[in-house]
């Protein structure tokens, strides 16, 4: 059987490191398309180069020609601006619109069975956009931020709790913006809830240092947004469509009535497989963490009414 090809679009930090993870972990071959010429093609030789110390069997090949993108089982969307000191995910909306927009007639053109995880900010409606422009069903249209949102939140806790990171489920519902809901009922370090472990009042500190997490990295940085988070996410959820795991993760999914939303794209946990989004589970939040939910996703929603689509 032929490896499963994922193409990710745009070769900057987070779509590169993306693509160093999969091939390194023999998940997929992968091709890495930018429109700076040379850029691809000089990071997929390099990553190319190490394979002999690395030792992986899958390829990269880098291109600024979509043609080269032919038949892709998953296509990762990362091209686009990222935040700077200052700047909100909103800040981006009107230009990164413009190349998502133009980058997902690209793909569904030479691709028309694949499935599109959207990356490019703000994601949630980057991925409503993808959708409209795809034509695609919404099981095949879906965006990361929750896994990398968790991953954050689950880090934060193992450092409190003083336990291993990877002993911990997080769990984020909510739009990728300062409006997220961490869900500490559902969080859990081998089976055991978060609530149960730590005081409501150093559970809020860190649900706020989640929602703020993004933000910690870009004053770091001072030049651009995290990658290495972000990359291990996508990461996880393309492994979980190409092997058709059926795992469970929080992804930004099209609403169709789940937890009273609709016709909004917004982060919630959902089963992925083959065909992208196979169920999306609806799980019992409190009142309160429910209403934080429809706020974040009517964010979401007066977002995507600017792109007046
Ligand atoms: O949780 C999440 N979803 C996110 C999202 C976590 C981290 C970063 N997040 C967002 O991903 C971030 O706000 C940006 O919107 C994207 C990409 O972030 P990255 O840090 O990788 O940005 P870079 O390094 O600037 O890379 C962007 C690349 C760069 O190489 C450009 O030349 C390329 O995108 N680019 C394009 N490629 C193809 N086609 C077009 N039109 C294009 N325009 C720019």
């Amino acid at each position: 059987m032929a490896n499963p090809k994922v193409t990710v679009v745009g070769a900057g930090f987070v779509g590169a490191t993306t693509a160093q993870r999969l091939v390194e972990k023999d998940i997929a071959d992968v091709v890495l398309i930018d429109v700076v010429e040379g850029l691809p093609q000089g990071k997929a030789l390099d990553m190319m180069e190490s394979a002999t110390v690395e030792g992986f069997r899958m390829r990269i090949t880098g291109t600024n020609n979509y043609a080269d993108t032919k038949n892709s089982d998953v296509i990762v969307i990362t091209a686009g601006l990222a935040r700077k000191p200052g700047m909100s995910r909103d800040d981006l909306l009107a230009k990164n619109a413009e190349i998502v927009g133009g980058i997902v007639d690209q793909c569904v053109k030479y691709s028309p069975r694949a499935v599109i995880i959207i990356v490019t900010n703000p994601l949630d409606a980057m991925t409503y956009l993808a959708w409209k422009k795809s034509g695609f069903p919404a099981n095949r249209v879906f965006g990361m931020a929750g896994v990398l949102d968790s991953a954050r939140y689950g880090y934060f806790l193992s450092e409190e709790l003083l336990c291993a990171a990877g002993d911990v489920e997080a769990v984020v519902f909510g739009g990728h913006g300062d409006d997220m809901v961490p869900v500490p009922q559902f969080t859990k370090v081998k089976g055991r809830p978060v609530t149960e472990l730590l005081p409501a009042e150093v559970i809020e500190k860190i649900n706020q240092r989640t929602r703020d997490g993004g933000a910690e990295i870009v004053a770091l940085l001072k030049t651009g947004s995290a990658y290495y988070a972000p990359s291990a996410s996508v990461v996880k959820m393309v492994k979980a469509v190409v092997q058709n795991t059926g795992d469970i993760m929080p992804c930004c999914v099209y609403m169709n009535g789940e937890y009273g939303l609709k016709d909004v794209y917004c982060g919630v946990p959902a089963r992925l497989g083959f065909e992208g989004v196979l169920e999306i589970p609806v799980w019992q939040l409190t009142e309160k963490q429910q209403k934080e939910l429809a706020a974040s996703a009517a964010h979401v929603q007066e977002n995507c009414s600017k792109l007046k689509l």
